[in-house]
């Protein structure tokens, strides 16, 4: 629910009021009837203009939901979806979400059709089957297109990519739950100023930039969150950016362990998925324990000890403060060489 509600901000929205419910999904509203009525009411009451789900929701429960309720009705990847349409700043961010926004309406056309068909989609009204065929193919057609843009883009990223593998330097990637301070360390190792922000989704491209490691260069990614329970479409739309992970020597994990335990947790399991899903899993890894500014010690130390399996090679750092990030930068010295003496054997003898 707090993620929930950091998401909401992130998107612009002030949260007036929150409601909550344990049980089976609903097929009508996915609460049950009687918390439908509830949310109407808390509804009226509060003069709020929107709903926003946690869970997924129907194209039809969206819209008995919404009649009930007489305000919009959205969910969770609606949301997700809203902030990066906000924050999207190069070609290829703009494109990935347009795509992942056209494969949501394809998924769903079927239902919306089915709705159009009992006349229950203002807009819609009387759609034939002609026209449906119509509906179908302007979505595939839109998604053709904007995977051809997307193609161009990326053959251009790729020729980037190869151009740093010939430069001859080892290639660090940032990876972390959104809002964990990626930028700010990556900032820190390279004394650049990409955006940071108390909000979540700031990052949406890539930043590649040089580091020093104790005198042996490296360069550093910067890139997009990971953020639990993420839309497969999405994850689909911005693989390629968290793809290129797979071609970096070490991935630097940041983790905020300012948060409770089992947050932490949480959210460091998700990023371990993800890496995994991506294929990056076999990769060597550093894990940065962020903001350890925010913790006591005696505190801290209990959350390193039973965080262990899920933070390979940790050090506490304070990305934002400049705590420790000299034994951090030995610790991925220490892997990087590990794993490539012989790959990188002159650039880090120099
Ligand atoms: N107290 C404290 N705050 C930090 C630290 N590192 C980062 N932050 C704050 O955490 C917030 C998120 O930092 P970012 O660097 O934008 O995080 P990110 O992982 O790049 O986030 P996205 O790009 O949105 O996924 C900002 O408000 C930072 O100032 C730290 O070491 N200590
Ligand atoms: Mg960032």
């Amino acid at each position: 629910m707090e993620e929930l509600k950091g998401l909401a901000e992130a998107a612009g929205y002030t949260v007036v009021g929150s409601i909550e419910q344990v049980r089976r999904p609903d097929p009508r509203y996915q609460v049950g009837p009687g918390k439908a009525r509830e949310i109407a009411d808390l509804v009226r009451k509060l003069g709020a203009e929107k709903i926003i789900f946690g869970n997924e929701l129907k194209p039809v429960q969206a819209y008995n939901l919404a009649k009930l309720s007489g305000v919009e009705v959205i969910d969770r990847f609606q949301l997700i979806l809203e902030i990066f349409v906000k924050r999207a700043s190069t070609k290829e961010a703009k494109l990935q979400i347009a795509l992942a926004r056209l494969n949501y309406e394809l998924a769903q056309a079927k239902e919306r059709v089915r709705l159009a068909k009992m006349g229950e989609q203002p807009g819609f009204l009387g759609l034939g089957k002609y026209q449906v065929d119509i509906y179908y193919e302007m979505i595939r057609r839109r998604i053709k297109h904007i995977q051809k843009e997307l193609r161009r883009v990326r053959r251009t990223r790729e020729l980037h990519r190869r151009h740093r593998r010939r430069l001859g330097f080892p290639l660090v990637s940032l990876a972390g739950y959104t809002n964990s301070g990626k930028s700010t360390l990556f900032n820190s190792l390279t004394r650049e100023s990409v955006p940071t922000s108390s909000s979540v989704f700031t990052t949406l491209s890539t930043t590649v930039r040089m580091s020093s490691l104790q005198g042996v260069k490296v360069l550093v990614t910067d890139t997009v969150g990971f953020i639990d329970r993420l839309p497969i479409t999405l994850i689909e739309a911005f693989h390629s950016t968290l793809e290129e992970m797979v071609y970096s020597d070490l991935i630097l994990l940041v983790v905020d362990v300012s948060e409770p335990l089992e947050e932490i947790r949480r959210k460091a399991e998700c990023c371990l998925e993800t890496i995994r899903q991506i294929g990056a899993s076999k990769l060597p890894m550093v894990t940065a324990l962020n903001k350890i500014d925010l913790t006591s010690e005696g505190e801290l130390d209990e959350k390193i000890a039973s965080l262990k399996d899920v933070t390979p090679n940790p050090v506490p750092i304070s990305a934002l403060y400049g705590i420790n990030i000299e034994t951090l930068k030995g610790e991925m010295l220490r892997q990087l060489e590990g794993s490539l003496e012989t790959v990188w054997m002159s650039p880090l003898a120099k």
